[in-house]
């Protein structure tokens, strides 16, 4: 059987049975369905994970594909008195920490992150709101700063810690993402949009874009990274603010 072909009939076979199970609505935790939920879950995760064995890149497309207007989403200005004077200072004392099971800590301005190489990469971005739009970012991969700390044994998960606090609990937005993922070639920190620095609605002065994943994974307004061996003791111990407020999946791959 052609590749391309059966790999195109399992993915669609997921995606019909993810959307009849997400159609539903609200569960809570303890329902039987919920947990066939979770199951559906992980398998579309290792699935995924098989079929992308050897990395492909996701589609990257021209400049003249930058959409016009992108919309921004959650937060678009964190509240508080820390970032109103990271504005007023142009970020000049924000410090990206790496921190957790790595060997050595990390503390990188805005500067040290603009000198390490850079990549470009003009994507599409969807939310699983039901929007999509296509901009153009410019960062260092995140595997390059990953590489400057390195990893210490047991580390499994990159946790994104944010400055902002949603209004719909108070809690500070946070994501995060397995090792596959941190270490895909087009996972950037970005300090650049569309050949300008970051804007504030898009979550300056840095953010992750993980283009394998879908939007809330993309957390805007970073604050810190930690590498983690597990993900239940942060939050609610569903690996990200989405998933802890609304039940979103943590697997989010698109
Ligand atoms: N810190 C933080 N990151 C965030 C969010 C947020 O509210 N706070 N919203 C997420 C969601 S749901 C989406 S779709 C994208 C939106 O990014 P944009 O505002 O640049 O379009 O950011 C994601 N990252
Ligand atoms: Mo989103």
């Amino acid at each position: 059987m052609n590749r391309k072909i059966s790999r195109r009939a399992v993915l669609g076979g997921l995606a019909s049975s993810s959307v009849l199970l997400t159609a539903c609505g609200r569960l809570d935790n303890a329902t039987p369905f919920r947990q066939l939920l979770a199951l559906s879950d992980r398998f579309t995760l290792g699935a995924e994970r098989l079929i992308l064995a050897n990395r492909p890149l996701v589609r990257e497309l021209s400049v003249a594909q930058i959409s016009a207007v992108f919309p921004t989403n959650g937060t678009t200005k964190p509240r508080g008195d820390s970032y109103a004077r990271h504005l007023d200072t142009g970020f000049a004392d924000w410090r990206l920490r790496v921190h957790g099971l790595v060997e050595r800590p990390l503390s990188l301005s805005l500067a040290a992150l603009r000198s390490l190489p850079s990549r470009t990469q003009v994507t599409m971005h969807s939310c699983d709101e039901g929007w999509s739009a296509i901009g153009q970012w410019h960062g260092v991969q995140l595997s390059r700063v990953l590489a400057l700390a390195g990893l210490r044994p047991g580390a499994r998960f990159v946790v994104f810690h944010c400055m902002d606090q949603l209004e719909a609990d108070g809690n500070f937005y946070y994501e995060s993402v397995d090792l596959f993922d941190a270490f895909h070639p087009q996972t950037i920190l970005a300090y650049g949009m569309n050949g300008q620095p970051l804007p504030v609605g898009y979550g300056a002065p840095l953010r992750l874009r993980v283009e394998t994943q879908i939007g809330y994974k993309n957390a805007k307004y970073l604050d810190r990274i930690e590498v983690v061996d597990g993900l239940g003791a942060l939050g609610k111990g569903r690996g990200g603010w989405w998933e802890d407020f609304d039940h979103a999946v943590w697997y989010a791959g698109q």
